[in-house]
């Protein structure tokens, strides 16, 4: 494992100095002439990349490694989401997986030397109804097994966590249970991808925006080439970590897997005092919503219904969530929603993500991640450098194959989504 040392102008000491004194601030991440070949090239430059990059070099010494994207760093679903982080999941695969990402985003802020304000204010998802209280109790006895912190609890332990949320009898929706998961919480978004980034560019890994893959060259069945809107790039080794446009990449190389893409809106309040310690999600009234320490409201539904690639906010969407989020908090009424904005989900049939080898050889995807991509940049990225670095699939996303689905051995995460879909 590969130690570095950050220079002195990364230090709490250097940045006041900075701070103080005229000048530009030193460039987080470089800007590369394009080699023409890498030993392997990431295409994606949002968490899942950078956290694939990062851990090839840090974890195996891979430091020969481009990473691709089309716009720019945490420009795409690793900026546009609520940022929410858990492993209340539903399956044991998901549950062991999401549980390693919750480690790693514990420890990250000081593996990166990048405070990543992680949160663990609790996280508790409602049920309004017998049947949703059943996958509750379900969700929290594998979370138990599995030896995560996750229990159902009655609507008077919701009202001491939540003093706002109305968990009174006679409301349209009545509160009559959650599934509570203390270690659940949020980061900063932004932060995790800069201080990816940053990581794996002082580790000598190339980030390369604004450059886009136009198409991918194969040989007797394996990639041999890359072709970009900045030239050529030879290489044995491909990993499609783009959410949004995983299918686009994957036709490159004549594949087709099974992903729908939806846009998912979410959107932001004025900043008010802190007064919500707690991620609240409620899956049958399609909203989730928590305060940053900035104490803006930052909320999110459920994806929007037809498949799309747009990324822009409806009044459908603001309508709704407006509606939802005041049955639960009415004494946020006079709230201002300050902005909204969509990012693209690539859906697979089970909720489960796509990772590892496909038919082709040298080309690797990391994709299908619906709405759960951001909680799992970190133990994706560790995963995925394993794989590329050893040849042999890390145990922990066997489950996450291709070959599951015509062997239908699908990993049924849809009781674990945030909201209904
Ligand atoms: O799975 O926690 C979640 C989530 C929140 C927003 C979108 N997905």
């Amino acid at each position: 494992m590969s130690k570095v040392r950050y220079p002195a102008k990364y230090s709490a000491l250097g940045l006041i100095k900075h701070g103080l004194m005229k000048g530009d601030w030193p460039q987080v991440w470089r800007h590369h002439e394009l080699k023409p070949s890498y030993d392997v090239v990431i295409v994606g430059a949002g968490v899942h990349g950078l956290a694939t990059a990062y851990y090839l070099a840090k974890n195996h010494g891979i430091t020969n490694v481009a990473i691709l994207d089309k716009g720019y760093v945490g420009g795409g679903g690793s900026g546009r989401n609520t940022s929410i982080v858990r492993s209340n999941y539903l399956t044991p695969e998901g549950v062991r997986f999401y549980d390693r990402s919750v480690k790693l985003y514990e420890g990250l802020s000081a593996d990166l030397n990048f405070n990543i304000m992680f949160s663990q204010m609790g996280h508790l998802t409602l049920a309004h109804n017998d049947s949703s209280l059943r996958t509750m109790r379900w969700r929290a006895e594998v979370n138990k097994l599995e030896g995560i912190d996750s229990d159902v609890i009655g609507p008077d332990e919701i009202k001491k966590l939540v003093p706002y949320m109305d968990t009174s009898e006679n409301t349209r929706y009545p509160i009559v249970g959650a599934l509570y998961h203390p270690p659940g919480g949020t980061v900063r978004h932004d932060a995790v991808n800069w201080g990816y980034a940053r990581g794996a560019d002082i580790r000598g890994c190339e980030i390369h925006q604004q450059t886009e893959v136009q198409s991918i060259e194969t040989a007797d069945g394996r990639v041999v080439a890359v072709d970009t809107n900045r030239g050529r790039i030879a290489t044995r080794t491909v990993v499609n970590c783009t959410a949004g446009w995983a299918s686009l990449i994957n036709v490159m190389v004549g594949l087709k897997m099974p992903l729908v893409t939806h846009p998912l809106q979410a959107a932001v309040t004025e900043p008010v005092k802190k007064f919500l310690n707690a991620v609240v999600v409620s899956g049958s009234l399609h909203v989730y919503v928590s305060q940053t320490d900035r104490g803006e409201l930052v909320f999110g539904a459920s994806t929007d219904p037809y498949a799309s690639y747009s990324m822009r906010g409806s009044l459908e969407f603001t309508e709704e969530l407006a509606g939802h989020v005041l049955e639960l908090m009415p004494g946020i009424a006079k709230m201002r929603l300050l902005r909204q904005w969509a990012g693209l989900c690539d859906m697979t049939p089970d909720f489960s993500p796509i990772m590892g080898i496909t038919p082709v050889e040298g080309f690797l995807v990391d994709i299908g991640w619906g709405t759960y991509g951001f909680k799992a940049g970190p133990v994706s990225g560790e995963s995925m450098a394993q794989l590329i670095a050893t040849g042999t699939t890390p145990e922990n996303i066997k489950a996450f194959d291709l070959a599951r689905f015509p062997e239908g051995r699908l990993v049924g995460e849809k009781g674990a989504a945030a909201v209904g879909h």
